[in-house]
This record gives structure tokens, C-alpha cells and sequence, in this order.
């Protein structure tokens, strides 16, 4: 892999050991929630597609933690980790997974369009780059209206071959919009790996080529990446413009339910593995004498508990009526759409 042009500058002052832990507890629940959803599908007691992101639950814990109550957020369809960091109620997401009414988008969504107006989380998206446009419209209107919010755009590092990226890279810059992009590089798009995709490697150089601000960051280091995102968040609201962020990143897991991943050799895996972000920042308040066994049970406890809460309730709630098939198709305002 290239260069990127600039790596990340310094990151902001160390965390208080609370708020570490915070970040610790977060990227737990991402995980504990990945694991349960893949034995639940295994189970075929939740079905349609399932997109994990093991081995990524630092970026959704440093980025998000940074951002305001009014700030907006769009991912993809890798938005478990997104919506759990951001906030949106842990049984709304899990309802959505089965599909029931109570669930976050209604169980229209499924795992891949999650949705939740209260947190300002504007959805997960199937199309491949396919939020870019939606972000830069809110940080348009955001701009126009003279709003303080900031959009946080999440992409992976297939988008980068979209037309949309190039497209809403060029149209930020040159309006100088309040929009984040976050590039989750994880090394492949679904079984291509980055060099066979993209014949500059370098992602964060690429962007920077609209004259966007961009740096590369360790994605396995979530202080790291918070650093980087407290900085950007920082310079978008001092009026510097867009910002992209490449997270260099990984999936422990295939890209999907479906897939045998088969186009990974193991020993890449395996090395990836040795720089688990929850491990890492174990590691680094153990080495603190931060972090004892019993805190460390605690939080997994209580996560394990919300969860099998979450599964209960969820597994308990009913389906949407058949009668209301067509509702939302067009408008919920009432008369003619
Ligand atoms: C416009 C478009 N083209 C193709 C697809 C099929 N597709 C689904 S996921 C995927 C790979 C995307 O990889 P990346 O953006 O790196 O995200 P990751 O899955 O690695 O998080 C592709 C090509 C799609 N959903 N949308």
C-alpha cells in the first residue's frame, strides 16, 4: 500500500480513564451484538441479509462519540456498529432485525437500512456510495440555512470507485460544505481486495485531490481514531470545509452471511486479529492498572443481559399488518401523494 499523503495529526489530550471505558463498553456492545445477530441468523430466527463489522468497532466508537445531538449521520449497509454508537435504542434495533413493527424503520429495514429520526441517524444504504449524495444535500441545506450541524457520511473503500464519491468530493469542496467523510478501509470490496480495485491504493490522497482535507488514521486504534475525528470535527466548525477520514481498518468476518470467503488467506486474518481494537484498548488500561477483571466481567454482563432483554421483547412483538402493505409507499401526510 502507498503513502497516504498526510497521516492524522496528534491526537487531542488522553481520555479520561472513564470516558476510555466508555469507549471500551462501546465497542463491547457492538461486538456482543454482531455475535448474537449471527447466531440468530444461523438459527433462521433472523433473516435477510447481514452485513458484520467485528474487527471495525473502533471507528464507529471514536467517530461517533465526537459528534453532537444535532449533528446527522449516514451509513451503509454495514451500520450495526453506526447505529449502536450513535445512540438509537438497542431495542428498536434488535426488533428491526426481526423484522417486527417496533423495530427502528418499522421492520421495513431490515439489517441494512437502519433508520431513526431522534437520533438524527438518516439511515443505512444498499447502494454502494449511494449516501454520499444524501449527505452532501443535508450539509448543503445545513450550509444554506447557516446551521452549525456537521454530516458524517460513513463509505467503505469500494465507494471510492463510484462515480458518487468523485461527484460529492468535487461538489463539497467547492461549496465548502460542513460534511465528515468516513472511509472505512477495510482492504476489500465484498472478495476484491483494494489493489485490484483501485489503481491508486491510497485513499486519503485520492480525496485530497478535491482539495478536501484528508488523512489516513490507524482504524484498529479507536483513540487514534477519535483523536483524528475530534480534529476534523474541530476544523469543520472553525470553516475549513469537508473533511475525509480513511480508517484502515478490517473485517474479521466474511463480507456476509452468505459468503464463504474464500479470496482471504488466513494468515492475513490472523495477523489483522493480533490488533483487535477491543484487545488493544484492554491492553492499554491493563498496562494502566486501569482495568481489573471484575470491571471487565461487569460490563460484559450487563451487555449480555440488554441483549437477551433485547431479543425477548423483540422475538415478543408483532409483524406489521398485512393492511398496511402500502403505507409509507408514497406519503403519510394523507390525501392524494
Ligand atoms: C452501486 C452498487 N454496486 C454494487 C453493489 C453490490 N455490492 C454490495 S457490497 C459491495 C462491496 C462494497 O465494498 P465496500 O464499499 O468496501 O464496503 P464493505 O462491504 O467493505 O464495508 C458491492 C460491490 C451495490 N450494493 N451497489
Amino acid at each position: 500500500m502507498t503513502r497516504a499523503r498526510r497521516s492524522a495529526p496528534a491526537s487531542a489530550p488522553a481520555a479520561a480513564h472513564d470516558h476510555r471505558l466508555g469507549l471500551l463498553r462501546t465497542m463491547i456492545l457492538v461486538r456482543r451484538f454482531e455475535e448474537r445477530c449471527a447466531e440468530l441468523y444461523s438459527a433462521t430466527r433472523i433473516r435477510g441479509f447481514l452485513h458484520l463489522c467485528v474487527g471495525e468497532e473502533a471507528v464507529a466508537a471514536g467517530v461517533l462519540g465526537c459528534l453532537g445531538a444535532d449533528d446527522t449521520v449516514v451509513s451503509t449497509y454495514r451500520d450495526h456498529g453506526h447505529a449502536i454508537a450513535r445512540g438509537v435504542p438497542l431495542d428498536s434495533l434488535m426488533a428491526e432485525m426481526f423484522g417486527r413493527v417496533t423495530g427502528c424503520s418499522r421492520g421495513r429495514g431490515g439489517s441494512m437500512h437502519l433508520f431513526d429520526r431522534a437520533t438524527n441517524f438518516l439511515g443505512g444504504n444498499a447502494i454502494v456510495a449511494g449516501g454520499l449524495p444524501l449527505a452532501l444535500g443535508v450539509a448543503l441545506a445545513d450550509h444554506l440555512r447557516g446551521d452549525r450541524r456537521i454530516t458524517t457520511c460513513f463509505i467503505g473503500d469500494g465507494a471510492v470507485a463510484e462515480g458518487e464519491f468523485h461527484e460529492s468530493l468535487n461538489l463539497a469542496a467547492l461549496w465548502h460544505l460542513p460534511l465528515l467523510v468516513v472511509c472505512e478501509n477495510n482492504q476489500y470490496a465484498m472478495g476484491t481486495a483494494l489493489r485490484h480495485e483501485h489503481a491508486r491504493t491510497d485513499l486519503a490522497l485520492r480525496a485530497s485531490s478535491y482539495g478536501v482535507a484528508a488523512w489516513a488514521v490507524d482504524g484498529m486504534d479507536v483513540l487514534a481514531v477519535e483523536g483524528a475525528a475530534r480534529l476534523a470535527i474541530e476544523q469543520i466548525h472553525g470553516g475549513a470545509g469537508p473533511h475525509f477520514l480513511e480508517m484502515r481498518t478490517y473485517r474479521f468476518r466474511a463480507h456476509s452471511m452468505y459468503d464463504p470467503d474464500r479470496y482471504r488467506d488466513k494468515a492475513e486474518i490472523a495477523a489483522w486479529k493480533t490488533r483487535d481494537p477491543i484487545d488493544h484498548l484492554i491492553g492499554l488500561l491493563r498496562a494502566e492498572d486501569r482495568l481489573t477483571d471484575d470491571v471487565l466481567a461487569r460490563i460484559e454482563s450487563e451487555i449480555d443481559t440488554l441483549l437477551e432483554a433485547a431479543v425477548t421483547t423483540a422475538e415478543a412483538a408483532p409483524l406489521e399488518p398485512v393492511a398496511d402493505l402500502t403505507r409509507f409507499t408514497t406519503s403519510e401526510r394523507g390525501g392524494t401523494p
